[in-house]
């Protein structure tokens, strides 16, 4: 598919035309980006099909913008593009993910210090070239070096989210081998962690040579870093490796247990099958030279005394003291949760591709939900196109209405209405108190100065939870994978509040955030503070993100009765303030 291609091309677009602060047009190139993007069917399908007039039908996407798809399809180019390119050649993306890094500044970067990329702008914050740049400063230098170092920290890693949909991709092509009779994923992947080193798979196989050749042929492969007759590593053009094993069947449950780690957890079950005077390795569990289990994972499990542990708990963070004593927690599954109440809609448009409500409506009874809740950001997020007070009521009209609708129809999706409010600097809310108490439920959260000292930062959101009419505290750490650190937070005074004024943190299910991480989930769960999860999607598609907070609450132990988009709509009202 092409579609991704052409919407990173977009998106480069609309930066350089931010650099030459050409008005409206960057907006138009980001909107039609966002949508190509999300796109579920081919642009090339499109255009085959029907040529610039089926172009000019993707949402935000005008005659203009189609004819440079074309130009794209018919000569792997855009010129308009490659003119921009050959004036400031610089690594947009490299450069613009440092924090306070925009397409201005990218731009003054390379015309007054040559700065092109990433290396380019260390080495000039090291010699302190950058605080003499009219509108960067001192502070600015620090936050490059930072930001450099943090980016540098994670470079070897990835998002899981961009790793999963590839994992099973390699599965099915595997699984359609004739010579291959079982597959899976093991490793970081199968326990879902939030960003993985590399992906491993496990085959169970009779005629491994034919699995080996074809797995070291795949498509997009740069370099095959070993192969063996029944191990293999691969390096991918996207930069991540791919490990493969192959076994035969009497093994399988060793070798997928053991491969599927963590390494910490198999540490700790090797000991305790020492104890017992039994062997444990990838080959199976062995007394004497006899193997006493290793075709299947319950097995090993059962004969060292303990119950089978589902994978994303295998941190040995306690799960093997509780399946020795038969006392693992029953985990959330994405089939328990009911609905989702952090969903923004068209009526932010912002960088939004259009989604009206009625879309995500559809999307969301689809997909076996309850309710929807629609939380959009409100007017101190200018960017986001956050709604004010009149805006707010008008968009409970639009809402009522379409409940109506429903209601004629016998729809079984109930729409909500509730807010994504910002807690400012002083703990205040951008919203007016007599607005919030006529919404069905408000989430408020920090989206500004996240530097703040803990101290300020921890009253800051206390004074939120305070508010009679805040339900729910948002993405509470405020980080961003790969990108920006953790906000400054004494979590304990946090959960004491929560539990006070019960107030219900969330489970940020956007593969960047996922915050709460799970360490901090399984306290909340300890402490008895009730969490939801919300996939806060700005895309229709985006709804799908709640499959990563259910497993980041998996991985947090978090059972049905902890989350409360687990209950039925009467239920979940008894939560809300
Ligand atoms: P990653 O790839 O960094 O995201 O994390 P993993 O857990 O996938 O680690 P990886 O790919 O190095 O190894 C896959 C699994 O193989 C790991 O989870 C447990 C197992 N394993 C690897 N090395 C060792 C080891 O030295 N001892 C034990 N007991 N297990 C190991
Ligand atoms: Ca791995
Ligand atoms: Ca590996």
């Amino acid at each position: 598919m092409e579609n991704q291609g052409i919407a990173n091309i977009f998106y480069e677009l609309a930066d350089y035309l931010e650099m030459e602060e050409i008005k409206f047009k960057p907006y138009a190139y980001q909107k039609a980006a966002l949508n190509v993007e999300a796109l579920e069917q081919d642009v090339k399908e499109i255009y085959e099909k029907g040529g610039l007039k089926a172009l000019e039908k993707i949402p935000g996407v005008g005659k203009n913008i189609a004819e440079k798809i074309e130009e794209y399809l018919k000569t792997g180019k855009i010129k308009y593009y490659e003119e921009f390119k050959k004036k400031i050649p610089v690594d947009i993306r490299e450069l613009s993910a440092i924090e306070g890094i925009g397409p201005k500044k990218i731009k003054i970067l390379y015309q007054k210090l040559g700065i092109k990329n990433l290396k380019d702008l260390e080495k000039a914050a090291k010699e302190h070239k950058i605080t003499h740049l009219f509108g960067f400063g001192e502070k600015t230098e620090k936050n490059i070096l930072d930001s450099v170092a943090f980016l540098k920290k994670s470079a070897t890693r990835f998002l899981l989210a961009d790793i999963l949909p590839k994992a099973k991709n390699v599965c099915e092509k595997l699984k359609n081998l004739k010579e291959v009779d079982e597959v899976s994923f093991a490793g970081s992947v199968r326990r879902m962690k939030e960003t993985i080193g590399d992906i491993d798979f496990l085959v169970i196989s009779k005629n491994p040579q034919k699995v080996m050749d074809f797995f070291c042929s795949l498509p997009g492969i740069i370099k095959i870093l070993a192969k063996g007759l029944t191990k293999a590593s691969i390096k991918m053009k996207e930069g991540y490796d791919m490990d493969i094993r192959i076994l035969p069947e009497k093994s399988y449950g060793a070798a997928l247990q053991y491969f599927t780690g963590s390494k910490e957890h198999n540490i700790i079950l090797r000991k305790i099958a020492i104890n017992k005077g039994l062997k444990l390795s990838e080959y199976g569990l062995f007394k004497g030279q006899k193997m006493i289990a290793g075709e299947n994972e319950q097995g090993i499990y059962e004969a060292l005394g303990m119950n089978w542990i589902p994978p994303e708990i295998r941190e040995n963070q306690g799960e093997i003291e509780a399946a020795l004593a038969h006392k693992l927690p029953k985990l959330i599954e994405l089939k328990d949760i009911k609905g989702d109440l952090h969903v923004h809609s068209h009526w932010n448009i912002g960088k939004n591709p259009i989604k009206k409500i009625e879309e995500l409506a559809e999307k969301s009874m689809k997909m076996g939900y309850q309710y929807l809740g629609i939380s959009d950001h409100t007017k101190f997020l200018k960017i986001e196109h956050g709604l004010n007070e009149k805006e707010l009521e008008n968009q409970k009209k639009e809402i009522d209405k379409i409940n109506s609708k429903f209601k004629t129809q016998n729809s079984k999706l109930k729409i909500l209405q509730g807010c994504e409010v910002n807690i400012l600097a002083d703990g205040s809310i951008d919203i007016k108190d007599e607005t919030l108490a006529k919404m069905d439920y408000v989430i408020a959260g920090v989206h500004s100065q996240l530097k703040m000292k803990k101290q300020k930062m921890t009253n800051r959101i206390i004074k939120a939870m305070r508010n009679p009419n805040i339900d729910v505290i948002s993405h509470l750490f405020g980080r961003i994978i790969f990108q920006r650190d953790e906000c400054k937070i004494d979590f304990d005074k946090i959960l004491r509040v929560a539990k006070e004024t019960n107030t219900i943190l969330e489970i940020n299910a956007c593969p960047v955030r996922l915050d709460l991480k799970d360490i901090n989930i399984k306290k909340a769960k300890e402490m008895g503070v009730k969490m939801i999860i919300g996939a806060d999607a700005h895309q229709l598609d985006q709804l799908g993100f709640m499959e990563f907070g259910v497993s980041q609450a998996r991985r947090g132990w978090a059972e049905k009765k902890d989350i409360v988009n687990c209950n039925p709509l009467e239920n979940l009202l008894k939560f809300l303030k």
